[in-house]
C-alpha cells in the first residue's frame, strides 16, 4: 500500500494496466478517458451540481444512465488500483486515469490536482441523468449541454477531438466503429478526417444512423457520429475544426487546457489547492 497522497504510485499502476492486448484496439486508455469525461460532464453551472466530485457513477441513479453504458468496464479495470491504494477516492482515481491515459497515448500533459471526495451514499445525487450529450443530435443540443457546463464553442470543438481515441460499441451506445485508423494514439487526426473525407450517411442493421467512410488504403471503415458531423455544419464550430486539423500544436495546447477544466468542474479549492466543497468528517459532498 502506498502512503496517502502518493499519486505518483497510483499513476504508475494506471500506466501498467493501459496495455490490454485482448481488449478493443489493445488499450484500455480510450474507455478510461471516457470514464473521466462522463464523471465530470454532468456538471451544471447554474445549480452547481454534478461533476467529478463524489464519484456518483458508482450508484445506479447515475451509473444506470444509458449514456454511461459500458463504463463499468473502465471502473472494474481500475478496482485493483483502488485496492492497492485504498486512500485514493474514486473521484480522484477516475479523473487521474483519464489524464494518464491521454498522456500515455501521446497527448499533451494535462494539469490535474487531487483532493476530490466520494459520496458515502446516493442521497445527494439528484436528477443527474440526461445531462450527457446525445450523439444523434445537432449543434443546438451540443450548445445546450456544454454551455450548461460552462464551455464555449471553441472549447466544445477542442473537447470533441478526444474522438481520435477509441471506438463506438453497438452494445453500449448503438453506434459502431472508430473515428480514425489508429485509435490508441492521440493526435489531431479526427479533425483532419472530419473536414477532408467524403462522409456518407450509413444506417446500421439496428436502424441507428451514423456516417461512414471506407478507407481504400487500409480497407477500414471509419465513422462519425451525427453530433461529430454537426461540428462541420455549424458556423461557430467549423472554423475550429479547420484550425485544429491544420495545427496539431494549437489543438494539443487547447485540449490540455479544456480537459483540465473539465476535470475541475464544480470543484472549489483554497489557495493551498485543497478542495473545500467537501466534508471529510462525513465523507460527503457539499455543493
Ligand atoms: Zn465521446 N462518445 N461524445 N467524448 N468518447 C463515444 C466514445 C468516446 C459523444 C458520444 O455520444 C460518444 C466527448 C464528447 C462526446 C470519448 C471521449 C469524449 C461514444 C461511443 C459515443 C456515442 C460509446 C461506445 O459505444 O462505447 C458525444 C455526443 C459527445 C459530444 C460532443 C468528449 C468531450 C470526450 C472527452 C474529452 C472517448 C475517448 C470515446 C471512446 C470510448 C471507447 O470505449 O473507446
Amino acid at each position: 500500500m502506498s502512503p496517502k497522497g502518493d499519486f505518483a504510485a497510483v499513476r504508475k499502476d494506471i500506466k501498467a494496466l493501459l496495455n490490454q492486448p485482448e481488449y478493443d484496439d489493445g488499450s484500455a486508455g480510450p474507455v478510461l478517458v471516457r470514464l473521466a469525461w462522463h464523471s465530470s460532464g454532468t456538471y451544471d453551472i447554474r445549480t452547481d451540481t454534478g461533476g467529478s466530485n463524489g464519484a456518483g457513477m458508482r450508484y445506479e441513479i447515475e451509473g444506470g444512465d444509458p449514456a454511461n453504458a459500458g463504463l463499468q468496464h473502465a471502473r472494474v479495470l481500475l478496482e485493483p488500483v483502488k485496492a492497492a491504494h485504498p486512500w485514493i477516492t474514486y473521484a480522484d482515481l477516475w479523473t487521474l486515469a483519464g489524464k494518464v491515459a491521454l498522456e500515455e497515448a501521446g497527448g499533451p500533459e494535462i494539469a490535474w490536482q487531487g483532493g476530490r471526495t466520494d459520496y458515502v451514499d446516493d442521497s445527494k445525487i439528484k436528477e443527474i441523468r440526461g445531462r450527457l450529450p446525445d450523439a444523434a443530435q445537432g449543434s443546438d443540443h451540443l450548445r445546450n449541454i456544454f454551455y450548461r457546463m460552462g464551455f464555449n464553442d471553441q472549447e466544445i470543438v477542442a473537447l470533441s477531438g478526444a474522438h481520435t481515441l477509441g471506438r463506438c460499441h453497438g452494445d453500449r451506445s448503438g453506434f459502431e466503429g472508430k473515428w480514425v485508423n489508429n485509435p490508441t494514439r492521440f493526435s489531431n487526426q479526427y479533425f483532419k478526417l472530419l473536414s477532408t473525407l467524403e462522409w456518407e450517411p450509413r444506417t446500421l442493421a439496428s436502424g441507428v444512423k451514423q456516417f461512414g467512410y471506407t478507407d481504400e488504403d487500409t480497407e477500414t471503415e471509419l465513422m462519425m457520429l451525427p453530433s461529430d458531423m454537426a461540428l462541420l455544419a455549424d458556423k461557430g464550430f467549423e472554423p475550429w475544426v479547420k484550425k485544429y486539423g491544420a495545427d496539431k500544436e494549437l489543438f494539443f495546447k487547447d485540449f490540455a487546457a479544456v480537459f483540465a477544466k473539465l476535470m475541475e468542474l464544480g470543484i472549489k479549492r483554497n489557495e493551498r489547492g485543497e478542495v473545500t466543497n467537501l466534508d471529510n468528517e462525513k465523507g460527503g459532498y457539499i455543493s
